[in-house]
């Protein structure tokens, strides 16, 4: 094609904008805390190309990196294309030579066995290093301070699997990184990785299993003690793929299955628990342990969020008629046998948050983003078509809901959490929010919001002189972590 299709994926608030730019001193509206010093990264889908066929969707653009920098109340930005290989490949023929969403039988003969992966997901920072991640594929590096595009990272050579979660889990002590990746042993396979990173940032352990179904296996948790593998029926098929046709097909009548095993352990000990059929959750608020309990807070709903993932299953379900909560799920490590408890602990909703500290503890606190009946219609755009437009926070022990809800053609984009120094406080959340100016334009602002009072709206808003494309994930790197791994890296290069 030679013009962008559309429809959802590329309108709305996927409107592709493609332009890498940058800016200094962004005018700021109100006082943004002198404490709120770093870096908030951001993973933007933005498609440099017109795709390759009419059905493409919002998930396979490619990923641009994107850095509010603030420090002193002051706020630099820039963003920038990930130039992964795919992307470097088509840029180089001016037009797509990649098909349908994972699907490399699709793509043109030209880049058979090249490097698909878009890194449009998770800016992770670990070890003194940012990826840009997707979980197709192994993260690129990129360069925290000019976001240029360092190269795929694969733990010089040791790991095996052939791609990355997006949601990795960083334990708030040991500084180490629990991770997995799916379809490790390559397109359709039922081999899972898990692996574990020490905090400077080296491999640790790899291991593989076998997961019942092949499953997307979006996001993951740690405890204390356990690594947590939810399962969820939206499945692959190769055939399917051989054909032509679409990586993943929601099975309503499929049951789901969270495997637990401990998190130093072998992946022998998984235990496997079965949970409801056709439900789906994309991500995990947190877990953590309660003597022999694990309680696994998950963003469920009754059927997968993705439209064109319950089409390709033939599950005839509007976006509106999707049901869900926030749900605790309880497993007792004590008892035999594969069932656990369930009870809905906050409203529907997605882009869950917690502070970095409360990583696989008991949170106090837990912030995500929600659709408020009363807001008007949503605002169209985002990876799954609908805009959220009130951020929640929950307090799981009291039942406490606050909300801070938008005006009608309004969006919300997932937000960061700043921890504070200050332990009486909450810290503060940083997101970008958008305000639609005509069908298909926005004015968006980055928003400024004290985590222990979000019902007061931000604190500090700062206009964006150009517009935004959504944003999937975000990472907050404090300055300190920036300036040790600038201090690490000027030591590498003079030695
Ligand atoms: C998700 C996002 C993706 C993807 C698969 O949020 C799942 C869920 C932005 O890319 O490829
Ligand atoms: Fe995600």
């Amino acid at each position: 094609m030679t013009q962008f299709p559309q429809t959802i994926h590329f309108t709305g608030t996927n409107t592709p904008i493609g332009v890498e730019w940058s800016a200094r001193n962004l005018d700021v509206i109100g006082t943004i805390p002198e404490e709120i010093d770093g870096a908030f990264f951001r993973a933007v889908p933005d498609p440099a190309l017109a795709p390759m066929f009419e059905d493409e969707v919002a998930l396979s653009a490619d990923g641009m990196v994107a850095k509010f920098d603030i420090r002193g109340g002051t706020v630099d930005y820039a963003i920038k294309y990930v130039e992964t290989e795919r992307y470097l490949l088509e840029k180089e023929a001016r037009t797509a030579l990649f098909g349908r969403y994972r699907n490399p039988y699709t793509d043109d003969p030209s880049v058979a066995g090249k490097d698909r992966t878009v890194a449009n997901t998770t800016p992770v920072w670990h070890g003194g290093r940012l990826l840009m991640t997707k979980e197709d594929g192994l993260g690129y590096e990129v360069d925290p301070e000019t976001l240029e595009t360092i190269g795929r990272f694969d733990y010089y050579g040791a790991l095996k699997s052939e791609t990355f979660t997006a949601h990795p889990r960083i334990d708030p002590e040991t500084g180490e990184m629990f991770f997995f990746g799916y379809e490790a042993g390559g397109l359709a396979s039922l081999d899972v990785a898990y692996g574990i990173a020490d905090k400077d940032g080296n491999l640790i352990s790899e291991q593989w299993f076998k997961q019942p179904y092949c499953s997307t296996i979006h996001d993951f948790t740690i405890t204390e003690k356990y690594a947590v593998f939810p399962i969820f029926p939206t499945t692959a098929d190769l055939d399917r793929l051989k054909a032509g046709g679409a990586h993943w097909a929601h099975q309503q009548d499929l049951e789901s299955w969270v495997g637990i095993m401990p998190r130093y352990g072998k992946v022998e000990d998984m235990r496997w628990f079965k949970g409801p059929k056709g439900v789906s959750a994309f991500h995990f608020l947190n877990a953590y342990d309660d003597g022999d309990l694990v309680h696994l807070d998950v963003c469920l709903s009754d059927t997968c969020a993705f439209g064109f993932m319950r089409e390709a299953g033939g599950v005839e379900r509007g976006q509106q008629s999707i049901q869900g909560g926030m749900t605790r799920w309880t497993f007792d490590m004590s008892k035999p046998g594969e069932e656990f408890e369930s009870r809905v602990i906050g409203p529907p909703g997605d882009m869950p948050r917690i502070p970095d500290a409360s990583q696989g503890r008991m949170h106090r606190k837990g912030w995500y983003l929600t659709i408020n009946p009363e807001g008007g219609p949503p605002v169209p755009g985002g990876p799954v078509g609908v805009s959220f437009n009130m951020l929640v926070q929950i307090e799981p022990g009291n039942g406490r809901i606050e909300a801070m809800p938008l005006e009608p053609g309004m969006a919300i984009n997932e937000p960061v959490h700043v921890p504070s120094s200050d332990p009486e406080k909450d810290g503060w959340l940083l997101m970008v929010v958008d305000r639609q100016t005509g069908e298909n334009s926005f004015d968006s602002e980055l928003w400024v919001v004290e985590a222990d009072a979000v019902a007061k709206g931000p604190i500090a808003r700062v206009p964006m002189p150009l517009p935004m494309r959504a944003q999937v994930h975000g990472w907050w790197v404090s300055r300190e972590q920036l300036d040790k791994a600038k201090a690490r890296k000027a030591q590498g290069l003079a030695a």
